[in-house]
Parts: C-alpha cells; sequence; structure tokens
C-alpha cells in the first residue's frame, strides 16, 4: 500500500512577552502533539512583533526566553523545524513580492489592522497594514497544507489563499494554497479578571493572565481571585463565563469532560473548584518551568538549535523563492 505523506504544518507565535497559558493551552501544547503525525514548521514571528513598538534589549531577551520555552513545552527539534523569523531573511523578501499582488482593498478590510489601530492610534503603521502579506509569506514559502488558526486568524488564512490562487492563476502552480486546521483539542482561554476578553501575553494586568512561568503558589493565587459570578454551581451555562472559563481550563488540563467536572463539584461551591483548578494548572505547568530553567542556563545549546532551525528552515524557503524569482522575472 502507498504510504502518504506527511502534511506541512506551519505556525508561529510572537515572542511580545512569556507565554501565557492561553498561548499554551490554544496553540503551543497541541504543537508538541502534532510532531509525528506532520511535517511542522514553528517560528517566532518576531518580525510581526515590530508593529507594535518593542524596546530592542527587552525583546531579544524575551525572543530567547521564548526559544526556551517551545523547546520546554516539548517541541523537538530533531522532529520539528523551530525557528526565529528573521533569521530567514526569505520571509520578509517573500512578503515584499506578495505585497505587490495583493489589493489596497483587501488590507483595508482586515479586522484585526482595524483593532490593532485604534489600539495603537499612535503608531498605525505601514507593516501593521501589510501584516496579511507577511503571514502569507510565512505560510506559503513552506508550501504549508495545514494551519492552525483561531477565529481571529481566519481572515488572514482566506486573504493567504485568495494571494496563492492569483499568483498561481498568472504563473501556474507555485503555491500549495492552504487549508485552516482546526485541532482535535483547543480552546480560547479568557482573561481571569475580565472573562469576555481573551486572555493576552500583553495584558497590563498581571492577576489577568497565567504565565506559564508563574510559581504554583501564585498560580493558585491567581485562579482563588478569577473573576466569577454571584451563583454556586460549577456548571458549564451561557452567562458563566467566569466559570465557563475555569471548566475550560480545568477540561484542558486534566482531560475531564465538562460533565465530570460538574458532577465532581457538585454541592461544593467555587472556593473548591478554584483551588482545584489552580493546582492542576501549577502541576501541568512546573515540568515546563523546570525544563524552561534547564534550556536557559545552557545558552550555546540554546543558541545552536536556532542556527540549525534557522539553517534548516531557509533551505526549504528558498526552493519556493526561487520558483518565485524565476516566475516574476527576476534574474537568478
Ligand atoms: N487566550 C487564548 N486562548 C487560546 N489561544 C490563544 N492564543 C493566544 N491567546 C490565546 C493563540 O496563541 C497563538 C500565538 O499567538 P500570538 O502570540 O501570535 O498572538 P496573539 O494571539 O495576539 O497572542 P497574545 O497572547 O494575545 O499576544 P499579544 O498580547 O502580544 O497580542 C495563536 O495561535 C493564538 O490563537
Amino acid at each position: 500500500m502507498e504510504q502518504q505523506k506527511k502534511k506541512v504544518i506551519l505556525s508561529g507565535i510572537q515572542p511580545t512577552g512569556i507565554f501565557t497559558l492561553g498561548n499554551y493551552i490554544g496553540a503551543v501544547k497541541n504543537w508538541a502533539t502534532m510532531q509525528d503525525e506532520f511535517h511542522c514548521a514553528y517560528m517566532l514571528a518576531d518580525l510581526h512583533a515590530i508593529t507594535v513598538r518593542q524596546d530592542p534589549k527587552a525583546f531579544r531577551e524575551q525572543t530567547l526566553s521564548c526559544c526556551a520555552l517551545l523547546l520546554a513545552c516539548g517541541l523537538d527539534p530533531e522532529k520539528s523545524v523551530v525557528f526565529i523569523q528573521s533569521q530567514v531573511p526569505a520571509h520578509a523578501e517573500l512578503s515584499w513580492i506578495l505585497s505587490c499582488y495583493t489589493q489596497f482593498g483587501e488590507l483595508s478590510r482586515m479586522t484585526q489592522f482595524k483593532d490593532k489601530s485604534a489600539r495603537h492610534a499612535d503608531n498605525v503603521n505601514a507593516g501593521l497594514f501589510t501584516y496579511p502579506s507577511l503571514m502569507a509569506a510565512d505560510i506559503l514559502l513552506y508550501q504549508a497544507d495545514l494551519v492552525p488558526v483561531g477565529a481571529d486568524q481566519k481572515q488572514h488564512l482566506e486573504l493567504t489563499r485568495d494571494i496563492a490562487n492569483r499568483f498561481n492563476g498568472i504563473y501556474g502552480n507555485v503555491f500549495k494554497v492552504p487549508d485552516g486546521y482546526i485541532p482535535k483539542v483547543g480552546a480560547r482561554i479568557m482573561s481571569l479578571a475580565d472573562p469576555t476578553k481573551k486572555m493576552s501575553k500583553s495584558d497590563d494586568n498581571p492577576n489577568a493572565c497565567i504565565s506559564i512561568l508563574d510559581k504554583p503558589e501564585v498560580i493558585v493565587k491567581k485562579f482563588k481571585r478569577a473573576v466569577t459570578d454571584s451563583d454556586m454551581e460549577v456548571c458549564y451555562r451561557e452567562g458563566k463565563d467566569g466559570i465557563n472559563n475555569l471548566m475550560t481550563i480545568y477540561s484542558a488540563v486534566t482531560g475531564l469532560t465538562l460533565d465530570q467536572i460538574t458532577a465532581d463539584f457538585a454541592g461544593r461551591g467555587y472556593g473548591d473548584f478554584k483551588t482545584a483548578v489552580g493546582e492542576a494548572v501549577a502541576e501541568e505547568l512546573r515540568p515546563i518551568r523546570e525544563a524552561y530553567d534547564r534550556f536557559m542556563s545552557d545558552r550555546a545549546s540554546l543558541e545552536a538549535c536556532y542556527h540549525q532551525g534557522a539553517e534548516r528552515a531557509a533551505r526549504l524557503a528558498e526552493r519556493t523563492m526561487q520558483k518565485v524569482k524565476k516566475k516574476v522575472g527576476f534574474i537568478l
């Protein structure tokens, strides 16, 4: 029987801060489990991160920390291509070319541009506007079959598909047209201080989010303070955003279903439940924090790892770049 070729997956995360529990449950935890089934390329999207002003020294340190975090969360550089986006120049190069095949009107319709430009009104830069062509380049460079996307990135993936189809329509089959991939387990984790808002690295309120490097006692304390409601029942129901969020988190780290959680905590009130969630999360994150410390204490290996990742990524990207350059008429 003919062996099925593994599909290619590309995903990334911005090194804009230490990952939150949201980044972990919604993205990175799944990335680790996908490594055997797919050919995976995972990048730290530092080119994307500078659409918002970063302090250079802190940004460099943060990017290193995030690299160690990816490894600590189980990404295996032997199995996956793990790299830092800015170390592979083809991303910026293809992004420019693709921006010449992207319409101003298309970019103007991106809701994330509208949101981010409203949030950063003092710095509505061109990079914020052309961000989707960079994202298209990230994906199309590796001929990705699948891209894990949350609801907030669906519009960008659609645009990537449109750009790929447009380019292919002019020049023949250059790019694989990627599909969205919904992981088997995945969830949107909300802020602990305002459960109608997503948990975010850049939230100014430290009690709103769990950093995956928070110490166990800090984690438990933050969960105890989590905003819930005046009801007493641990059950997943519309209008109980805080409890729904805590149940989602508890389910993601313990593997219990929502019904099992409701049954386990029947008649026990919120105090017990919050403590249980805090302790379960602290236990889940403990080995990650320990592995992170090990990776950070061996900078030479960390450096070797991301350099090697960039070399592998550059080799893959170059194949696509050669095709693209030839098609648009550049001299090779
Ligand atoms: N709260 C969340 N729940 C589930 N998934 C989440 N992700 C982010 N927050 C949650 C997923 O993490 C991946 C990487 O995200 P990113 O760093 O590229 O950008 P983001 O979505 O903007 O994440 P943050 O934490 O909110 O960063 P800042 O504060 O810098 O904007 C993506 O797959 C995302 O869906």
